[in-house]
């Protein structure tokens, strides 16, 4: 492939799997790299230490290049960040903020730095600052979330940088892989679909969930609160909304949302869970295996091209 962000990173498949906190474990992440694509291990809001262990697990798994996904917002961040830097995986993401302060120590280290933004002026500061390639989210991704849609940030975010850009958000299969190229991305970063990967070690229950998910089952709370989150429609997001309409007290909201991910991933508990998915999540079918999932978007990329073709002639 011609292809920069293959290129950068020494991958097969210009497909980056997104870092979901716990869901993207060791496991996924090996497995991904190991499909030919690049697996995030996602340090979340764990301690730093089980970073580490996970870093080095993921060594044992996989030979191919792999990274860690720092969410930026975890009270650990400093201490991840530190021992990542002592670590070494090829690649560090970072979401939830903005790594300026990390990216000097993390080049040294000889590791490449791929911020995940959601706005233009974001991903101007990131490569000013240095970053390897940007990964621009759109608001159909799940977790937490920027405004702007996946088809409106990419050509903007793509006119104002000149590194490598991949695109974030709502790509469920060849025929969004086919737009993201078209809208000036050169990679692919996918979260929701990976929850419904054999090596995923989600509960089966959320597995479940996300391939029952219907057009406008993945929605937004947290708006009000300033830290929007998309998961999908349950319990949870309805208490969660009704809280935030009758504008109860900001601890009151929050209070509600602790535990949530660690309810969902590890007691599969699909009512109080946080079942944190994008959009794309009506699109997911199947569970399978994380090679036969990379290698969908590309399979049938000439068909997805020809039709376009057939129907502008
Ligand atoms: O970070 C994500 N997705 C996430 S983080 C997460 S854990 C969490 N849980 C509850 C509340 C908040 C976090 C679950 N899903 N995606 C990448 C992403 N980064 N989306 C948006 C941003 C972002 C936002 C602001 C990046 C930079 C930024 O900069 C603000 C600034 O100016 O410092």
């Amino acid at each position: 492939m011609n292809n920069r962000i293959c290129e950068l990173l020494g991958i097969e498949y210009p497909v980056i799997q997104g870092g979901m906190a716990w869901v993207a474990t060791a496991e996924l992440a090996a497995a991904v790299s190991n499909g030919g694509g690049l697996g995030l291990i996602a340090a979340g809001g764990a301690p730093a230490d089980v970073v580490r262990e996970q870093i080095r697990k993921c060594r044992t798994l996989t030979d191919k290049p792999f990274g860690v996904n720092v969410m930026l917002m975890s009270p650990f961040a400093e201490e991840v960040m530190q021992v990542v830097i002592e670590e070494k995986p090829a690649v560090v993401a970072t979401g939830a903020g903005n790594p300026g302060k990390y990216m000097e120590a993390l080049k040294a280290a000889g590791i490449k730095i791929l911020p995940v933004i959601a706005s233009v002026a974001m991903a101007q500061k990131m490569e000013k600052l240095g970053a390897d390639a940007i990964i621009a989210e759109g608001t159909e991704a799940g977790g937490h979330i920027g405004e702007i849609t996946t088809m409106c940030l990419i050509p903007q975010v793509a006119d104002a940088i000149s590194i490598p850009l991949v695109a974030a958000g709502g790509i469920a299969d060849n025929r969004g892989a086919a737009a993201a190229f078209a809208l000036g991305a050169e990679g692919l970063q996918v979260g929701t679909r990976f929850i419904c990967s054999d090596e995923c070690i989600a509960h089966e229950n959320y597995k479940q969930a996300v391939l029952k998910a219907k057009d406008r089952d993945a929605v937004v709370t947290g708006r009000s609160t300033g830290a929007p989150v998309r998961a999908l429609k349950n319990k949870l997001t309805r208490e969660y909304q009704r809280l935030e309409k009758e504008n109860a007290p900001f601890e009151e909201i929050e209070a509600l949302g602790v535990g949530g991910l660690r309810r969902a991933f590890e007691e599969g508990d699909v009512q109080m869970g946080s079942l944190m998915a994008g959009q794309s999540a009506a699109m997911v079918h199947k569970i399978e295996p994380c090679a036969d999932i990379i290698r969908s978007y590309f399979e049938g990329l000439d068909d997805v091209l020809e039709g376009i073709k057939k129907i502008t002639r």
